[in-house]
């Protein structure tokens, strides 16, 4: 996808009302690579990385307050990234079957915030995240205004082309 400055960016932070309830039973998401490869990845598939666990998460709600603190752990979204991705790599999105999604840059996976770095988090407070919490979900601790970058019920992850995600 091109981005454009004179249009709006689905995939950046923009107010939103929380969808409460998972668009499909399934947690298992597609990847699709810059050369256009696809596969679908299952949370047994996440659990081959090294597992990271970042504590002090919250999620701030616009319609019903926050909740928190929470442990969240997972894989990286750099190690996973990396992992299946041996292109040149600038950008991600990641996207919900409900449509909603955020846009992440390799700078932020590179160089990640005091907070923690960026998961697809399986696990909340060392147990198996649900369904209906957000497995898979994305957790952005940097992250502490409106959720909006926390992506609940992770359904595809497009890994974009460039070379922003080469190592410095
Ligand atoms: N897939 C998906 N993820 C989402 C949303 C959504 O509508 N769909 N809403 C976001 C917003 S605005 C909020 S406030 C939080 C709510 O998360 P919670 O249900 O864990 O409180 O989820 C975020 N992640
Ligand atoms: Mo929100």
């Amino acid at each position: 996808m091109e981005l454009h400055n004179e249009t709006a960016d689905p995939l950046q932070p923009h107010s939103h009302d929380p969808n409460p309830a998972p668009p499909t039973d399934d947690p298992m998401f597609e990847l699709v690579l810059p050369n256009g490869r696809s596969q679908t990845i299952s949370v047994q598939d996440l659990r081959q990385l090294p597992i990271v666990s970042v504590t002090d998460c919250y999620i701030i709600s616009t319609g019903h307050g926050s909740s928190g603190p929470f442990t969240f752990a997972g894989a990286m979204l750099l190690d996973f990234v990396n992992h299946y991705c041996n292109e040149p790599w600038s950008q991600v999105e990641v996207v919900s079957a409900d449509g909603f999604g955020n846009r992440v840059l390799a700078e932020e996976l590179y160089q990640p915030d005091p907070a923690g770095p960026i998961l697809l988090a399986y696990e909340m407070n060392g147990q198996p995240l649900t369904r209906e919490k957000g497995l898979v979900r994305m957790i952005v601790p940097s992250e502490r205004d409106d959720a909006l970058r926390q992506v609940k019920w992770v359904g595809l992850v497009k890994v974009i082309r460039g070379d922003g995600g080469k190592r410095p």
